[in-house]
């Protein structure tokens, strides 16, 4: 008995792996396990290489947007206009491999496919979409999303970026901040308030009065572009306008679709940090013992694979309610909240347990955490995403 006890022990202890506690992998399809293959392929070979040198240059790796899209990975989730029209665990999959390598590079995907090309996809009209997502899709053309301005980006009802009808054409004035994208983009999906309600307008890099600086000193998503973009008297045909949505819900939708692929991702970032502390407190070897060795160490990383282990089974179960159509904002919202703070925490532990080293580089915890301070940021900040909760609680409207 005694021996058999023995066995059943070693035999499940071999099954597990740290990064994937209570198996998720297994519940996935083949066509699901294929894609995250294939996605942490490309990450080893072509993002993990160059990734510290790009994030200490400050410079996006445009190097690899051919590279995501041969593998189909730019508007993944939708379908004809040649995308790839893979389901929700899909894009989740390859937002949490693309953010084990780096959070910017699963920036620029998220923003590419559910802040870009999503809303031309949705509300566009047909030559709209024939114009423009094939060749998205192909990495020819870059998109950003202009929602945010510099007076507060929590409460975009309050825009004051707006669109007066001059004949057939719109005129766009103001300004956006803080855009992902913007100084590399062919063209910007941006929201301005009209007098029905706020609108989508297509605006293509070089229409005069256009404008999208760089947002240089950043010390989070370094390997990132962020611009501000400014319009003064911007002339946008009225063919470049979204005939399919007025009013919040239209960027909403998008952040919906971009906040679920955040969910997913910071998973990775997580992981990518647990991974390198498993290996330092190995062989990092402090009063005659590994530091691996010691309760506190222990509790410490139990504590980490506890809660990247409820955030992927939070993320599963949210993907399987989005591809059954059931997923509501609130739940995405919890999810991007829970996610986004358990990476956080561990990325912020995992280079407190490296000492010194843990404010080097060469090891990536002060990377990921550094940009996870945006990513619990962007798409909502915690508070945003609390309330919401709150008001699906309450009824009560707190913002
Ligand atoms: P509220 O009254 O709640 O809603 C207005 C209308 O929108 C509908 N709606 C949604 N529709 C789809 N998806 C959602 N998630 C939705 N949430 C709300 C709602 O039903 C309503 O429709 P209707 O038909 O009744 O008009 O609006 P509110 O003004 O009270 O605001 C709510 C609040 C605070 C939650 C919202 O303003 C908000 O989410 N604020 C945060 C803004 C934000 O997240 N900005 C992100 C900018 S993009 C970005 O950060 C990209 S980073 C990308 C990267 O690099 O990866
Ligand atoms: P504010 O809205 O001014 O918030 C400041 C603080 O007040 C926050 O802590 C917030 O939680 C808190 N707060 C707000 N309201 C309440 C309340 N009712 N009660 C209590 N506390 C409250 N935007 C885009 O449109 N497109 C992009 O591509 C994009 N990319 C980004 C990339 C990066 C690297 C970053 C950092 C941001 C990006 N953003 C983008 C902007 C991002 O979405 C905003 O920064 C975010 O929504 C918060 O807006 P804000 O910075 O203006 O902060």
């Amino acid at each position: 008995m005694a021996h058999a006890a023995a066995h059943t022990t070693t035999q499940a202890a071999a099954a597990i792996d740290p990064m994937d506690l209570f198996d998720v992998r297994g519940a996935l399809t083949d066509e699901e396990r294929l894609v995250q293959d294939s996605v942490a392929r490309l990450v080893d070979a072509e993002v993990l290489p160059i990734i510290r040198e790009a994030f200490e240059e400050h410079r996006f790796p445009k190097q690899l947007v051919p590279k995501l899209a041969e593998l189909g990975l730019l508007g993944s989730s939708l379908h004809g206009y040649d995308c790839a029209g893979l389901n929700a665990i899909c894009y989740g999959l390859i937002c949490q491999e693309l953010e084990r390598g780096d959070s910017g590079i699963r920036s620029f995907v998220s923003v590419q496919s559910s802040l870009c090309m999503y809303p031309i996809w949705a509300y566009g009209s047909e030559e709209q979409k024939r114009k423009y997502l094939p060749r998205m899709a192909r990495g020819e053309l870059i998109g950003c999303f202009g929602l945010t301005e510099p007076h507060g980006g929590s409460d975009p009802a309050n825009m004051k970026t707006h669109a007066k009808q001059r004949g057939s054409d719109w005129v766009l004035n103001g300004a956006k901040m803080w855009i992902t994208n913007g100084a590399i983009a062919d063209l910007g999906v941006i929201w301005a308030m009209t007098p029905e309600g706020i609108r989508g307008f297509i605006v293509e890099k070089g229409t005069p009065g256009f404008s999208a600086p760089e947002i240089e000193n950043k010390f989070s998503l370094r390997a990132s572009v962020t611009s501000a973009l400014f319009f003064d008297n911007v002339v946008v045909p009225k063919e470049q306008v979204l005939p399919g949505v007025v009013g919040l819900k239209g960027p909403l939708s998008c952040l919906t679709q971009a906040r679920y692929g955040i969910a997913w991702g910071v998973i990775g970032a997580a992981q990518a940090c647990l991974k390198s502390l498993l290996d330092y407190t190995a062989t990092r070897v402090l009063f005659g013992r590994p530091l691996a060795q010691n309760q506190t160490i222990q509790v410490r990383l139990a504590e980490m694979s506890r809660r990247i282990t409820t955030a992927q089974l939070l993320a599963l179960q949210l993907g399987r309610m989005k591809d059954a159509g059931t997923m509501q904002p609130a739940h995405v919202s919890l999810a991007k909240w829970n996610n986004c703070r358990m990476a956080l925490d561990i990325a912020r532990d995992c280079r407190d347990m490296l000492g010194g080293a843990g404010i080097s580089a060469e090891f990536a915890p002060i990377r990921h955490m550094l940009n996870l301070e945006s990513v619990i940021t962007y798409e909502g900040t915690e508070t945003i995403h609390q309330l919401t909760i709150g008001r699906q609680l309450t009824g009560l409207n707190a913002f």
